[in-house]
């Protein structure tokens, strides 16, 4: 990196997280950004004035490109953008932010990728890591950039990192020792366009690995079946399910947890002596298990750490209890499945906020499931119409519109009863409305606390 101009395109957290690495290396930075009403100044408060960071914004010209050996590109920057085009075409290698800290990064690596799942097994992995190793990073997509750590890892390090399908299409080398698939359902297909691109750029996270790795898969998933009996799969699978005891690999049937290997079905643990509800949890806990089993954990500390472990934040997070109704922020349900999850984890009738920002993914089985399930549906943003309209088609018409969030929590008091659930669990991003889901559940929690 030593000397090298490199173009850095987005100034979210991983663009400046990927500059501050080259800078560190001793590379030039032109820092790119398309949103010109950012503020030059404010960007630059995050180096050094020594450093050497020169920032555009707004159109990018061919003239940027002079003398630039390397473009590093956000995830959330599609490869479709005409920008990122002419790039491609002056033949400057465009890595993702993700490949740029795994050239630098040492020790360990695990990393776990899938529609759901991904931000609760990446950090419930985190914790058993640190039973065992001293020097624990966890970071990608969970929010805290591998720019962020790479260069802070070790020989001795263990690294665990949650990496997206935006991450994904711009891997070259990148080589986790062992990897995970929690599963595959549709989401981002605003970006991916097919499912088939979609699944193509999660499978890629095995891309890299070798005979002496290891890939953890969903058996229960039938794309992720197929791919781990593909012939040409290099790394061994570890299977996990939740419908069926597999021959190899790790099972849940209610009230345990299970290993079976070379014959023998051990019991590992009973899920009720940890604090996560649900089988979407199991499932997680059996990938963390598996994962982390690889990464030469001790299975005595595994299984301390798995019960230690409280639910992340926004994740079916209870919030609150008033005048019997119990409040769950569940706003990291950005997509159908992960809110379907969340609605089949209330016990009781449930009032559910749903709606955010169109990522054009069907919402017909999420909907299939209000009748008899939802009391009332609470619609804001931008997929409001759409989603009232599908649940029309599954007779479903309790639906009423909120203008934010403060408006839709109030609804939600006054049409609960003692014994309901109030569910934030959108199914969609929240861009349009508010800058994440973790601002949006933190937005929720604020009006719940305030009622
Ligand atoms: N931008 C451009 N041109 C474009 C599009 C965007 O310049 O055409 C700029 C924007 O103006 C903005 C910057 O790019 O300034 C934003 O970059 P980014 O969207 O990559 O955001 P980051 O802050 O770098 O956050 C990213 C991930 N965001 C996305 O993938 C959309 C974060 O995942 C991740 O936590 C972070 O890197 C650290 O690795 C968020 C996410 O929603 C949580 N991920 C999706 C998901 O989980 O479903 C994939």
């Amino acid at each position: 990196m030593h000397s090298r101009k490199v173009l850095v395109l987005g100034t979210g957290k991983s663009g400046i997280c990927a500059a501050q690495q080259i800078l560190s290396l001793g590379g030039q930075v032109v820092l790119y950004d398309s949103n010109e009403k950012l503020n030059k100044l404010e960007l630059l408060k995050n180096f050094k004035k020594k450093d050497k960071v020169t920032v555009v914004l707004g159109e990018l010209k061919p003239a940027d490109l002079v003398q630039v050996d390397l473009a590093v590109i956000s995830p959330g920057i599609s490869l479709d953008k005409p920008f990122v085009k002419m790039i491609d075409t002056a033949r400057i290698p465009i890595w993702g932010e993700i490949e740029l800290a795994y050239q630098s990064s040492k020790g360990k690596l695990a990393a776990v990728t899938g529609t759901n799942g991904k931000t609760t097994t990446v950090s419930l992995i985190g914790e058993i890591l640190k039973t065992t190793y001293e020097d624990t990073h966890v970071c990608g997509n969970i929010g805290n950039p591998f720019t962020a750590e790479a260069l802070e890892t070790k020989d001795d390090s263990a690294t665990i990192i949650e990496v997206s399908s935006f991450q994904l299409e711009t891997i070259m080398d990148f080589h986790p020792h062992v990897s995970c698939i929690t599963n595959i359902t549709p989401d981002h297909l605003d970006r991916h366009k097919t499912m088939k691109n979609y699944i193509k750029a999660k499978e890629t996270i095995a891309l890299n690995q070798t005979e002496d790795d290891f890939v953890v898969l969903n058996y229960d998933d039938p794309e992720l079946k197929k791919f781990g009996k593909r012939k040409s799969l290099k790394p061994k699978v570890i299977w996990f399910s939740s419908t069926k005891a597999v021959k190899e690999g790790f099972y849940y049937k209610e009230p345990a947890i299970h290993y079976v290997h070379d014959g023998e079905d051990k019991v590992l643990l009973d899920v009720h002596e940890t604090n996560l509800l649900g089988t979407h949890n199991y499932e997680n806990i059996m990938c963390a298990i598996a994962v982390c089993m690889n990464m030469d954990v001790p299975m005595e500390n595994i299984i301390k750490a798995v019960k230690r472990f409280k639910p992340v934040e926004h994740r079916i997070e209870f919030v609150r209890e008033l005048n019997g109704v119990k409040y769950y922020n569940d706003s990291k349900g950005t997509n159908p499945d992960a809110a379907i999850k969340a609605l089949l984890a209330m016990p009781g009738p449930t009032i559910l906020i749903g709606g955010g920002y169109d990522k054009e993914i069907p919402f017909d089985d999420w909907c299939k499931l209000f009748k008899g399930r939802v009391k009332y549906l609470v619609l804001i943003g931008q997929t409001r119409n759409i989603i009232a309209e599908c649940a029309k088609k599954y007779d479903f018409t309790n639906v009423m519109f909120a203008e934010d969030m403060e408006e839709a929590v109030k609804d939600c008091a006054a049409y609960a009863d003692a014994g309901d659930y109030v569910l934030l669990s959108p199914a969609c991003a929240s861009w349009g409305m508010f800058p994440n889901y973790e601002e949006r559940g933190r937005i929720f929690k604020k009006c719940v606390e305030a009622l």
